[in-house]
């Protein structure tokens, strides 16, 4: 089997790769040409894996990528992931989010291509929750410009499954992190923070919303679900989640308690760090993908903030 994955050089697409490769696939992973090379989550398994450049925003690429890899799977995992940034950069995130979904479909169907194709759905779509647990029949209503080109993207993948029979399913994933997220991620920003001010580089940690609660998972474990969810004899969507919500204030305790530390002594508030309209609380109801596929989360939010901690007074050399 060859798989296709676009975003290979992020967090999730990394733990895909190698997901992928222990079960054998010959992973190919779509990269933007960039100034400087940018491959610190697949150098481990740079020379297992084949690079081809492509990008959301150039429909040409898009074509040759799909036409000189020929996958039976693609996952398109590439992304402006973070909800800030839409604010500041609201037309590219639609660029790359919504309509880089429809040029990737387009390019898959211009091939003529009989692949499964995966989209990296948001549980930041839920945004002003209509129901709680969040499940594949509840109602969206995005709250930043990232969420609503995540709607887009979503439902034209339904669209494109119902319009042309393509096997195309979404996975609405509920918020995953691990030692590989981007350092401006909360979970990441707290454990980054908590190792520099163990090993005394920093002295305070300036935060934004601590009321906010999220969903929180593991990264490892939700790549193994978009697997999964290819591997169905229908495309179906699913909703990815651990069933169990956190406050942004509870990761901080956990996060310094890791340390030996109190976080009363070093967060400090930073209003600027507020967002525009903030998503308050996300929590997913995964009983579909439970029983459909037989998935279920294998780390729980302590285990994953104390990882987190724990990796990155490692890196630091603590
Ligand atoms: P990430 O670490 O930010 O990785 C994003 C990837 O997209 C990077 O490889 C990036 O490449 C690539 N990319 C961005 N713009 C591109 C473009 N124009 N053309 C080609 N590649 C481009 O994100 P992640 O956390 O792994 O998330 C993976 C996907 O799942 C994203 O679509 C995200 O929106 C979605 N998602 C994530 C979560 C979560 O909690 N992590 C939850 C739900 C959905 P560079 O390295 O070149 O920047
Ligand atoms: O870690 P975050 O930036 O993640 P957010 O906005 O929930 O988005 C992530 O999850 C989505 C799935 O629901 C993905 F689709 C998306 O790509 C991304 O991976 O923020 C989480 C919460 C927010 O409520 C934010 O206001 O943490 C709160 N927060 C409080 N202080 C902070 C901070 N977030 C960040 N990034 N930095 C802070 O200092």
């Amino acid at each position: 089997m060859r798989a296709l994955i676009t975003g290979i050089t992020g967090q999730d697409g990394s733990y895909l790769a190698e997901f992928l490769l222990d079960r054998g696939y010959e992973v190919f992973g779509m990269v933007r040409r960039a100034s400087t090379e940018n491959f610190e989550r697949i150098s481990h398994i740079r020379e297992r894996i084949k690079l081809a450049q492509g990008d959301l925003l150039d429909p040409s690429s898009l074509i040759s990528v799909v036409r000189d890899v020929r996958p039976d799977e693609i996952y398109n995992l590439a992304a402006q992931s973070f909800v800030p940034t839409s604010w500041a950069q609201p037309a590219l995130t639609g660029e790359f989010d919504a309509l880089g979904v429809t040029r990737l479909l387009e390019a898959v169907r211009n091939v003529d291509l009989p692949c499964k194709f995966y989209q990296a759905s948001s549980s930041e779509m839920f945004g002003k929750v209509k129901q709680v647990p969040q499940n594949e029949d509840t109602p969206f209503h995005p709250r930043s410009p990232y969420g609503v080109a995540k709607v887009y993207g979503h439902f034209i993948t339904v669209n494109y499954r119902e319009s042309y029979g393509m096997f195309a399913v979404s996975g609405i994933l509920f918020n995953h992190e691990s030692p590989r997220r981007g350092r401006e991620f909360v979970s990441r920003k707290i454990s980054y923070g908590v190792a520099r001010i163990k090993l005394g580089l920093d002295r305070e940690l300036l935060m934004g919303n601590l009321d906010a609660s999220r969903d929180w998972g593991y990264a490892g474990d939700y790549v193994r679900a978009m697997w999964m969810m290819l591997q169905q004899p229908e495309p179906e969507d699913f909703v990815i989640a651990t069933g169990r919500s956190h406050t942004v204030r509870e990761m901080l305790d956990i996060a310094f308690r890791a340390a030996d530390l109190r976080w009363e002594d070093h967060v400090r508030s930073d209003p600027s760090l507020l967002r525009p309209a903030e998503v308050d609380h996300l929590v997913g109801d995964a009983t579909k993908a439970r029983t459909g596929l037989g998935w279920k989360p294998e780390v729980s939010f302590e285990e994953l903030i104390e990882m987190m901690v724990s990796e990155d007074l490692r890196r630091l050399g603590g």
